[in-house]
């Protein structure tokens, strides 16, 4: 029998919001998630891509959150066997990743096919690199993400595994149904048809969990990398193996997630009607940790202006003391003016897309529809397709922290706050788990709670 535990989207160095704070969340969840499967007396530990959140931009805080954590499993000898995610790597920018660096540095088993005039080769692991890995008797094949062309990439993998069961296929892919208008998904029967030759087939990707027909297993995000996945399953699978059939449990109680508080409020007359609205709800929700406040306020364009953020903020931080606030404006104009650009043809046509867009929540992307058109019409180039798909969606969430201004991402009904408005408090609380491991020095989130000062490490 083996023993492992399945975590998948880790997002270690998400900057969420531009806080400090959101970066050592997913930093302790991710050490949290660790220990437990050191308690658990796993034989392995199997993390199915999304590490990290950053491909390329990668700074020294989440290195070092990377390593301290893996030296965990590495002094105790439990192999860590990865997948690049799309966040860690994508295949038309193939190099080296981050992943590799940590691999190369004994850290963990990064799994990725070769590729030999094009064909798809499936290695051992030798020590730096391959595509699977035995344990004993058991063997774990890798498959980073590839994107739209995963479907033919599992082909390939399909008909070169071995028949025998045992056999574990990790993946960072998505299943379709899970997550609406999510990239880089495949329906559900292509994966079911691994399930031939493979008894435990390990995803990551979607950010919520789901198990199939005892075959396919994915554990969803450790910590929330939008505010709709608070609303979902998420957590670890904790497996026990025994002749090629899967025992697995979904476990979420090692790790503590920051609340949000998720509320809507039609503002029909001015601020004071906040005051009993805010603390109602207040009323209402229970919380473990500083929360992170997102309202959305539905106003009359001529109620707008007499509306101050600062004096709502102050408001929401007496009921709430929260860890920052996200402050959404949903402004009904009823006399909005479609300005259509009608000088030239491509004018046109962008001024309609604009508006079409203006309708969802994706900002101002008008400029990259168009292109995309153009790319599907011109040379239907796959890859470059991909490419600026992949930016669009992946990092469009990091390019809205405050630190970087882009004109591409920036959403006008959504204005980014400054940075310091978003600092409410730091933590100040600590948990029972935070108590008992008083000597543990890699505890993020307690590293910052003095003020933001790290503690004084007792060896060195
Ligand atoms: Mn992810």
């Amino acid at each position: 029998m083996v023993r492992f535990v399945h975590i998948a989207d880790v997002h270690l160095g998400n900057k969420q919001y531009g806080s400090e704070e959101r970066q050592m969340d997913f930093a302790q969840a991710f050490l949290n998630a660790i220990k437990f499967a050191i308690a658990e007396k796993v034989d392995f530990i199997l993390i199915a891509g999304d590490l990290f959140h950053k491909k390329t931009e990668m700074d020294p805080v989440t290195l070092l959150q990377a390593r301290k954590v893996l030296e965990i499993p590495k002094k105790e000898e439990i192999p860590v066997i990865g997948v690049e995610g799309n966040h860690d790597s994508t295949y038309f920018r193939e190099s080296y990743s981050w992943m590799d660096y940590l691999a190369i540095n004994g850290l963990m088993i990064n799994l990725k096919p070769s590729f030999e005039d094009g064909k798809l080769r499936l290695e051992e692991w030798d020590g730096k690199s391959g595509t699977y890995y035995d344990f004993n008797g058991i063997r774990i094949y890798g498959m980073k993400y590839y994107g739209s062309i995963s479907e033919r990439i599992i082909e390939e993998y399909f008909a070169k595994m071995r028949t025998s069961k045992n056999t574990i296929f990790m993946a960072h892919i998505g299943v379709e149904g899970y997550v609406k208008n999510m990239y880089g998904c495949i329906p559900s029967a292509k994966i079911h048809k691994l399930g031939r030759k493979v008894d435990y087939i390990a995803l990551g990707h979607v950010h919520k969990a789901f198990v199939e027909k005892n075959l396919v297993f994915n554990p969803g995000s450790l910590e929330a990398c939008d505010i709709t996945e608070t609303a979902y399953e998420r957590g670890v699978f904790v497996v026990d193996m025994e002749s090629g059939n899967p025992n697995a449990t979904l476990k979420k109680d090692f790790y503590e997630p920051r609340d949000f508080v998720i509320l809507k409020y039609r503002v029909k007359k001015g601020i004071e009607e906040l005051k009993g609205f805010l603390s109602s709800e207040r009323e209402k929700t229970k919380l473990k940790n500083k929360p992170v406040i997102d309202l959305t306020l539905d106003v009359e364009k001529s109620l707008k202006n007499s509306l101050e953020e600062d004096k709502i903020k102050e408001l929401i931080s007496e009921y709430f003391d929260p860890l920052l606030i996200r402050l959404h404006w949903d402004v009904r104009d009823h006399f909005r003016p479609t300005m259509l650009d009608l000088s030239t043809k491509e004018s046109i046509e962008r001024s309609v897309v604009e508006q079409l867009l203006d309708n969802y929540s994706y900002g101002k992307i008008a400029p990259e529809v168009l292109k995309l058109k153009k790319l599907f019409s011109t040379s239907f180039d796959l890859e470059m397709v991909d490419r600026l798909i992949d930016d669009l969606l992946f990092e469009r969430e990091d390019a809205k922290s405050p630190q970087k201004d882009s004109v591409l991402t920036r959403n006008l009904k959504d204005p980014v706050p400054e940075p310091e408005k978003l600092y409410i408090g730091r933590e100040t609380e600590r948990s029972e788990s935070d108590l008992e491991e008083e000597e543990e020095v890699w505890d993020w989130r307690r590293v910052r709670d003095k003020g933001g000062r790290t503690r004084k490490r007792k060896k060195l």
